[in-house]
């Protein structure tokens, strides 16, 4: 039996386990043995409630290698999916750090996004956000004003992978839903940073995807590598964004498009050259782009991008810098 002392806690009703042989009667929960699927320290999260579980392991080496399993025993008789949260391995953050971005990762069980989905649906786009006054209220940092969204940017799986590429201390600067709906347009190929008010200029976007994402309805395409240069960018006019990079083809890498199921992230640096294609088909293509740095960056609340009354959030660790007006803890 093997419980971890962790600074996070689990979401309510949620149970924190690691790996080995647990029994939690206590809990109305039977786990099975559950073997690290590599050398760093898994930690399962299982949404369960009084349901008795059993962790199957075969999947935990598939594509997403974050997913595991649970066949219920007892209980609604259904099967369960559960996000393992473990630091990325060094390899992912070194590949993160030379390609500039990383992905496909599966961190929301497809069952918990569906019912995500359905409240951002219901609660979150029906309402005017913080900044009533800006253009797109309704999309921009809504986890200011949801706390099921602040839930969900501070579920322990999202946190180790910001602290696997920005250390102990990681601040959320702000989230922006991005909305294609059928025959929606384009997003130009951009740089983020050519838009953002941060100084120094380091940010982490960890895009979730809400509706499943695909070719056909405009998923996010990134350039490998692109982040190494600054692109110069020039206004255009009939797509989601008004500036668009200029930069030749010729000496970068492919296109790679991210195809994903609701629940898979991508992350990517504040300078790669990404963009998507108008949305062709009938389906509708949501995502949320979660913005996290370090709170040594200065992020200018008072500048055009944000509003007097926006908070940065401390996702995990502390702020020893005081640049930034804080959400309180
Ligand atoms: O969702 C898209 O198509 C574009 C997203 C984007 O540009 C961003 O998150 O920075």
């Amino acid at each position: 039996m093997a419980w971890v002392a962790r600074p996070v806690m689990p979401p309510p009703g949620w149970l924190e386990v690691m790996y080995g042989i647990v029994d939690m009667e206590a809990h109305g929960v039977v786990l099975e043995r559950i073997q690290p699927c590599r050398e760093l320290p898994l930690l399962v999260w299982i949404g369960c409630g009084d349901d008795h579980v059993r962790f199957d392991t075969k999947d935990t080496t598939s594509r997403h290698g974050r997913q595991v399993r649970i066949s219920m025993l007892r209980g609604r008789n259904k099967s369960m999916t559960a996000c393992i949260s473990a630091p990325l391995t060094r390899g992912q953050v070194l590949e993160y750090y030379r390609d500039g971005y990383l992905g496909p990762i599966m961190v929301v069980p497809p069952e918990d996004m569906e019912q995500i989905r359905r409240r951002i649906d219901l609660e979150v786009f029906s309402s005017a956000g913080p900044n009533p006054n800006q253009h797109g209220s309704r999309i921009h940092c809504r986890h200011l004003d949801h706390p099921f969204l602040m839930d969900l940017l501070r579920a322990p799986v999202l946190i180790d992978i910001a602290r696997s590429l920005l250390g102990d201390d990681v601040m959320v600067w702000s989230s922006n839903f991005w909305v294609k709906p059928p025959g929606g347009t384009a997003v130009p190929w951009h740089q983020d940073i050519d838009y953002w008010p941060l100084n120094p200029q380091l940010n982490i976007t960890l895009w979730l995807a809400i509706d499943p994402t695909n070719r056909e309805n405009g998923c996010l395409q990134v350039i490998p590598t692109s982040h190494r240069s600054r692109y110069e960018h020039r206004q255009v006019a009939g797509q989601m964004l008004d500036r668009e990079a200029q930069f030749a083809s010729d000496g970068l890498p492919a296109p790679v498009p991210l195809e994903m199921q609701p629940g898979e992230c991508v992350l990517f640096n504040e300078r790669i050259l990404h963009h998507s294609a108008p949305n062709v088909s009938s389906q509708r293509r949501t995502g949320l782009g979660i913005r996290l740095t370090a709170p040594f960056v200065h992020v200018d609340q008072d500048g055009p991008v944000l509003y007097p009354a926006h908070r940065c959030v401390m996702l995990t660790g502390k702020d020893r810098f005081g640049l930034n007006r804080l959400l309180e803890a």
